[in-house]
């Protein structure tokens, strides 16, 4: 961001905003608030980005159950737009149309709780964004190139609560997916949850990505106990080809979970080899359950490792350079390091402390590096690739600062010594994302903690509270809060892009408009009738649709094809049908479609829903539907 010597005086205004409760109005500043004034102008200038001028990163927020994607500016914290996923936004048209309808299917919701950018080499590529869906075990995925939801795959097959996803591979071979439900399998086999030990079921999945197109479809899957996988990460350097969940649930408590899935000191976190999984498949050392490759990890050694975890984990997080996992347990006020060489010669040497149906059991001592004295409800660990860790705190409402290994001997001896700074965040906080800590080259920079409840820090709008995400400079020595930002419901976790990381179209050129039922000029446009079924193409440019007028008869099926021919950058044209229930929103070049039954009669006016020029109020026509009875007596 450049800093430029006209933003002092904006600067002083948003100094007055971010100024603490307690401090006085402007201009009555008594000598003691000096301090705070020159904190509050400096934090406002980091995070100022003058009218007209762009944010360094992007910030892709996961909406949670609104089933949406958020985009944001960094560091600005300014929403720029929502990417409507697995629920219906009339507000770009999703869902309203026959694409975006059949690609939702029956679901009206889904509950997005992490995104995952594509990756190449272990950096991100800028091309994709997968997320996940918790409610209705999907993933979609999101390309960068229009910002639109191009492929939901699912409900995946065996797979109940998908939880722990998207974990993307280093050169997006995979997107990993752990169950956080078990159930009977496959699904609609019924068992008594009282034999849920016996009966049922976690799964871990390999959703292979296709390179160039980035269609999704399940690869394999690798059955395990009822655990409950909880958060994970895929590994890089070292570790590629093995990804990390943990389990809350070793406990395979199946009711009253807050106290009985809470016993062990220790859970389990899955180690899966997933380039060993994918061997397996291509050997054939699979059995087919509902249409897909399952492994018995018993059966295939190999695959499937446990690792005890202390207690009641959370997150896995593996560092930039894929040699330290940081396991975080949310009962126990200590980030738990492990050292992938360690965890590589332990399995060589079978150094193994038990092992649970068939699976070894690695000793957590044999792996560990060491425990790490964070603090209070350690949740999830990101990384700055300038040596530093950052976990958050939910108990304490706080982010963590610490120096990963290799540690000095005297920091070995006593690990509060690399416990460097906490900062307070407000409040309860729950993920937290710095840029690229998933890739082999962290950004760094900024921190963004994503809090639980925000307890009135903004203006009151009732009982529905907004989420409260805190932007932090971890630039310093010392993590400095500069900013503070609210949102709908509810962010999980986020990913953060450079912005010149990508570059996306702002039209679809014409020449790559395949649909079938595209039209570019007004004498192509019209209406043909085949039996019951009236199917219209219509072109909209400014400021008129063409044809303006629709005539079918009740009992009819009307399929509207609607291109907005514009090549212009931000020339959207909507089509809504009044009465009808129809929205579409048409991009410039786009084509879209959508299918009506025609069961009321009358003249059902129709209009651009999106202000387009000067004469955009005019841009309306008519649906005359005519009576049935009318048609028959004529
Ligand atoms: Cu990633 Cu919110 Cu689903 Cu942790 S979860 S907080
Ligand atoms: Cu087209 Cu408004």
């Amino acid at each position: 961001m450049k800093l430029i010597s006209s933003l002092l005086a904006p600067a002083v205004a948003a100094a007055a905003l971010v100024a603490l409760p307690g401090c006085n109005p402007p201009g009555k500043s008594g000598a003691g608030d000096a301090g705070k004034s020159v904190a509050a102008n400096s934090a406002a200038a980091r995070t100022w980005v003058a009218p007209g001028q762009k944010d360094e990163f992007y910030l892709f927020y996961s909406g949670g159950h609104s089933g949406q994607v958020y985009v944001a500016g960094l560091p600005s914290m300014r929403h720029l737009a929502t990417i409507p996923v697995f629920g219906r936004y009339p507000g770009t048209g999703y869902g309203y149309d026959e694409a975006s309808k059949a690609m939702l299917g029956d679901y009206t919701w889904g509950d997005v709780h992490h995104p995952g950018l594509s990756k190449k080499d272990g950096l991100y590529d800028g091309r994709w964004l997968f997320v996940n869906d918790n409610a209705n075990n999907r993933i979609a995925r999101i390309d960068l190139r229009d910002f639109k939801t191009k492929q939901i795959l699912g409900p995946i097959p065996n797979s109940m609560g998908n939880h722990g996803s998207s974990f993307v591979t280093d050169n997006t071979e995979y997107v990993l997916v752990a169950t956080r439900f078990s159930v009977p399998l496959p699904k609609g086999r019924y068992a008594d949850p009282a034999n849920y030990e016996k009966e049922f079921n976690g799964m871990v999945s390999g959703i292979k990505v296709d390179p160039t197109s980035g269609t999704m479809k399940v690869g394999w899957q690798i059955i395990t106990p009822p655990f409950d996988w909880d958060l994970g990460s895929t590994g890089k350097g070292p570790s590629e080809g093995w990804a990390f969940w943990t389990s809350y649930n070793t406990e395979m408590a199946h009711d009253n979970l807050e106290a009985n899935a809470s016993q062990k000191d220790r859970d389990y976190a899955a180690i899966v080899n997933w380039k060993a999984a994918e061997a397996a498949v291509n050997a054939g050392q699979t059995t087919m359950l509902d249409g897909v490759a399952v492994i018995d990890p018993a059966k295939t050694p190999g695959v499937l490792y446990y690792l005890p975890v202390p207690k009641s984990p959370h997150g896995i997080d593996v560092d930039p350079t894929g040699r330290w996992v940081v396991a975080a347990g949310k009962l126990q006020p200590v980030a738990s390091v492990f050292d992938f060489e360690k965890l590589q010669a332990a399995i060589a040497k079978k150094d193994f402390e038990s092992e649970f149906r068939g699976v070894p059991v690695i000793r957590y001592d044999a792996a560990l590096e060491g425990e790490v004295p964070v603090g209070l409800g350690p949740l999830h660990t990101q990384y700055d690739g300038a040596g530093n860790a950052y976990t958050s705190l939910f108990i304490e409402s706080a982010v963590a600062k610490w120096k990963m290994p290799p540690w000095s001997a005297d920091e070995r001896a006593d690990l509060n010594k690399v416990v460097l700074d906490k900062i307070a965040v407000h409040y309860n906080i729950g993920h937290l994302v710095v840029g690229g800590s998933d890739t082999k080259k962290p950004y760094g920079k900024y921190l963004v903690a994503m809090n639980k409840l925000s307890k009135g820090r903004h203006l009151s709008v009732g009982p529905s509270q907004p989420e409260d995400s805190e932007l932090i400079d971890i630039t310093g020595k010392k993590m400095e809060l500069i900013y503070e930002a609210f949102t709908e419901p509810e962010p999980h976790f986020a990913q953060i892009l450079k912005a010149d990381a990508i570059s996306p179209i702002e039209v679809y050129p014409k020449a790559e408009n395949d649909d079938p039922n595209a039209v570019w000029d007004a004498k192509d446009t019209g209406a043909t009738r085949r039996g019951n079924v009236v199917e219209v193409k219509m072109i909209a440019i400014r400021s008129h649709f063409t044809p303006d007028r629709i005539d079918v008869n009740e009992g009819d099926e009307l399929v509207l094809h609607v291109t907005n021919v514009e090549q212009t950058p931000d020339m959207i044209h909507g089509l809504g049908i009044v009465e009808q229930n129809v929205n579409l929103v048409i991009d410039p070049g786009e084509t879209k479609t959508v299918r009506i039954k025609m069961t009321k009669t009358g003249v059902f006016p129709f209009y651009c829903t999106n202000f387009c020029s000067a004469l955009h109020q005019e841009m309306q026509g008519y649906l005359a539907v005519k009576p049935a009875v009318a048609v028959a007596t004529q």
